[in-house]
């Protein structure tokens, strides 16, 4: 039965509703104020800007879901094989902006808008960031699901709702990095649709028994908790197409426990409760001691369990055997975080649907693909076997009958090899003995990636050369990462997108990034690269009122824009940048006034997190503040150089960023970044390249062009050998590096406080772990060329224009599409049809 009672009553409310989603100024004007009236219950006399964006955001919403119906009941009834992303992070950022280009309405709210008295620029700075997650990892899941709707591939994204999402990062006066929480749902999110009927009962702890020879055992006791579902629907650019990220709320099963309300116990009555919600309260808890281990590994169980919960109920429906599960499903996990997912997947099909062990396990393989994002071996997760079996006792029992098959496989192939099988055993012998998340989930999957080509060699090579040898050089792959065009571009850059489909002639290109070639012909092309840096102006004073409005600083408008916008960490190397910077500072100080003229003007622009227990990155932070400051204070010095810290970078701080820069830098140790992301969206904004031979900067390299780059530092093959001679004490320190560690010491960044940064300095003095000290002369070399092709602006902007049309190759929309077809077997739907 569709339609409950008579289908002609449903049918004509139904297109009545579709009559009213209209697009003209007036109907706009209609929807929005509906909202106003019944949704918020408020009159116009006071609506304030908040209130106008939850209404005009629910009137776009109203769109979205129209859609988003159309493409479930398409996928349903084709019974469409799908893709389900699971990752601990969504880094959606704002989603109004994006709705209404892509669904081409914005002139329209821009019209209807100023009509009801407000402005949409402003409206659209009301929204709170969806930061549902900390890095690249996060913000990759984000644009593949956009490009997933884009190009039709069926595709559910499933992550937790968490009620505060990464934290909000404030100076304090020191320069220091403050964590406060971000309770970005305090005014509620009209983007999300609450599903609570769809809510789901997830286990913990309890006892669990084997079944005898491989069949069904169980698990009981224990803590039930509800999981549930809130969606977000992911609109395709001018495409009906609408997927979903579907985010997990934990509650208590019973809300409150009315006996010991009662009794008087305030407290006693609702800590089940407290504790259950607790689950998703935030991103990452700190690891820093065991209550935080153990959350996370709750939260890593609760996510996967309710999402494989719900895509069996989906597959019950379609009344097919399980072993065409993977015909119909296709499991992405985004790093080890969602691993569980395969015990999880064996237990459901063996002790609840009566699957044998070793069909259970074929069609588990058959399911899962597993995308790592890592070289660091303290990134590769394991779990004490003690809180795997205290918090899901039977997952333990699966995992130790995995490892007992595998290992006597391992065995038949490599007889006699015993430092073989304790390289390869899932579990890591020690006290405590730990289970070794990436090895599940390699075993587990039917194909593994690295996220760029040198990165996925070194995935082989490195990290899992006894697996290449087990399961052959096909289970591994690479997908170079990739970005969406929609939001990068078209979205955070209107000034260089107009100029681009006014050159191009449509905007074919959004969706065909391939098409940015067509550039080419415009590089030497005078009144076109005129217009190219006028829009880039227009960005750089967007930036600069940007920094000027939020951070003490006073910007020269004319210079160069240099920046570096990522997590902290070491391997990041800011402190190569700032150190860096430091140098230039005391040159400068010894030039004359006349000679300073010469120089080409620079700002430096940083911003990152550094994760709240990671001391050196918090050190970090500190060292480039405390250069700010002294720069800034220094009228000799600023016009020329200038340092700005830009506190709580966000995906939405990005889309100021990124179209300002006139070079960027992706500087890390050879070897250490896995692709990067970022270095793709400052490319595609005709920003240069400045960075080391590592991650997808190679890639990036080989399509622009290494004349439109700037390249130094050692190269991988190298960095084991550089780093065996500083353990031998036979290190070399330039003395450009000396000079600017002398100035540090002697506390002139640091009030006299000369031993401030000592802790970071040591790091380089003892064993140089991120070749500091073997990349710093390359890099000044790499700034100097830098400066020196800056002042020649013509051929600064032909390189900014070839760079861009070089891009086409990172778009996330050829990712997805090389995913659907060499590892997901996902066809594309056409909804209309
Ligand atoms: C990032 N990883 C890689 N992890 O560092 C970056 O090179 C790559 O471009 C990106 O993934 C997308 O493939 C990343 O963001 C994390 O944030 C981890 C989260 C869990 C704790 C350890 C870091």
């Amino acid at each position: 039965e569709i339609f409950p009672g008579e289908e002609k009553a449903w049918k004509d409310a139904l297109k009545s509703n579709e009559q009213q989603l209209t697009n003209d100024v007036k109907d706009v004007n209609a929807q929005i104020s509906r909202h106003v009236e019944f949704t918020l219950s408020r009159q116009p006399f006071n609506v304030d800007e908040l209130a106008m964006y939850q209404a005009s955001a629910l009137s776009v919403r109203d769109k979205l879901v129209h859609n988003w119906n159309k493409t479930q009941t398409a996928h349903t009834e084709k019974k469409v094989k799908r893709v389900y992303y699971f990752s601990l992070e969504f880094l959606l950022g704002r989603a109004y902006d994006n709705a209404l280009l892509n669904l081409d309405i914005k002139q329209s709210y821009d019209e209807s808008l100023k009509q009801l008295g407000f402005s949409l620029e402003d409206v659209l700075d009301v929204e709170r960031d969806m930061g549902l997650g900390n890095g690249g990892l996060g913000r990759l899941a984000a644009c593949y699901l956009d490009s997933t709707s884009t190009c039709g591939i069926p595709a559910w994204g499933y992550t937790l709702r968490y009620s505060n999402g990464i934290f909000k990062q404030v100076l304090s006066s020191k320069g220091d990095q403050v964590e406060i929480p971000d309770p970005w749902l305090e005014s509620g999110n009209p983007f999300e649709v609450p599903r609570l009927d769809a809510a789901v009962e997830i286990k913990l702890y309890g006892q669990a028994s084997r079944g005898e020879n491989g069949k069904a055992g169980t698990w009981t006791g224990g803590t039930d908790i509800l999981a549930v579902p809130y969606d977000i629907p992911i609109p395709g650019f001018r495409a009906t197409a609408t997927n979903t990220v579907r985010a997990w709320r934990s509650r208590g099963k019973v809300s409150f426990d009315l006996a010991a309300f009662n009794a008087g116990a305030y407290d006693a009555a609702v800590r089940e409760a407290e504790e259950a919600e607790t689950i998703t309260r935030v991103l990452y808890p700190s690891e820093n001691h065991e209550a935080g281990k153990t959350l996370r590994l709750k939260q890593q169980y609760f996510w996967t369990a309710a999402s494989l919960h719900d895509i069996c109920r989906r597959f019950r429906k379609l009344r097919e055997p399980w072993s065409a599960f993977p015909d119909y499903v296709a499991v992405q996990l985004n790093d080890t975080h969602p691993t569980l997912a395969i015990p999880e997947l064996l237990r459901i099909l063996v002790d609840e649907e009566g699957q044998e062990w070793d069909e259970a396990w074929s069609i588990v393989r058959r399911t899962f693909f597993y995308t790592c994002h890592t070289l660091m071996p303290e990134a590769l997760e394991t779990w004490s076997v003690d809180l795997v079996g205290w918090l899901l006792p039977r997952h333990l029992q699966i995992i130790y009958d995995i490892n007992f098959h595998f290992l006597a496989d391992v065995e038949r192939k490599f007889p006699g090899d015993r430092a073989r099988l304790a390289r390869m055993s899932l579990i890591e012998e020690g006290s405590p003995k730990r289970v070794r998340m990436s090895h599940l989930a390699v075993i587990g999957s039917h194909k593994v990636n690295g996220v760029a080509e040198l990165h996925s060699e070194l995935v082989q090579s490195q990290l899992f050369p006894d697996f290449v040898e087990y399961l052959g050089r096909d289970h591994f792959t690479n997908v170079t990462n990739g970005i969406t065009a929609r939001r990068w571009l078209y979205q955070c850059n209107p000034a260089l997108s107009t100029l681009i489909t006014k050159a191009l002639g449509s905007e074919h290109w959004v969706t065909h990034l391939d098409e940015l070639k067509k550039l080419q012909k415009f590089a030497k092309n005078e009144a076109f690269k005129k217009e190219w840096a006028a829009a880039k102006q227009v960005n750089r004073n967007r930036l600069c009122d940007y920094i000027e409005s939020t951070t003490e600083l006073k910007v020269n408008r004319k210079a160069l824009i240099d920046i570096q916008v990522k997590r902290i960490h070491e391997y990041k190397r800011q402190s190569l940048n700032i150190l860096g910077v430091i140098y230039r500072y005391l040159q400068l100080k010894k030039m004359s006034p006349e000679e300073r003229k010469r120089v080409v003007p620079r700002l430096s622009v940083f911003g990152g997190k550094a994760a709240p227990g990671y001391y050196m990155a918090k050190l970090t932070i500190r060292l480039i503040t405390a250069v700010s400051k002294v720069l800034n204070a220094d009228e000799e010095i600023r016009e020329f150089l200038n340092v700005a810290f830009l506190a709580d970078y966000s995906v939405s701080l990005a889309e100021i960023l990124i179209p300002a820069s006139d070079i960027s830098e992706h500087i890390s140790t050879a070897g250490t970044e896995a692709s990067g992301t970022s270095n793709m969206k400052f490319l595609l904004n005709g920003g240069l390249l400045l960075g080391t031979v590592d991650g997808a900067n190679v890639e990036l390299g080989q399509a622009a062009g290494e004349e439109n780059c700037f390249f130094f530092g050692v190269l991988e093959p190298d960095v084991r050998e550089l780093r065996l001679r500083h353990q031998a004490g036979q290190a070399q320190y330039p003395p450009q590096l000396l000079e600017v560690v002398d100035a540090l010491r002697s506390g002139q960044f640091s009030a006299g406080e000369g031993d401030l940064f000592e802790p970071l300095l040591s790091t380089i003095f003892n064993g140089d772990f991120y070749l500091l000290s073997d990349d710093f002369l390359s890099y000044l070399e790499a700034q100097k060329m830098v400066d020196a092709a800056f002042v020649d602006t013509s051929s600064w902007v032909e390189k900014c224009i070839n760079t861009t049309a070089c891009m086409g190759r990172f778009s996330s929309d050829r990712a997805v599409q090389q995913y659907a077809e060499e590892i997901w077997n996902v066809e594309p739907v056409d909804i209309s049809q």
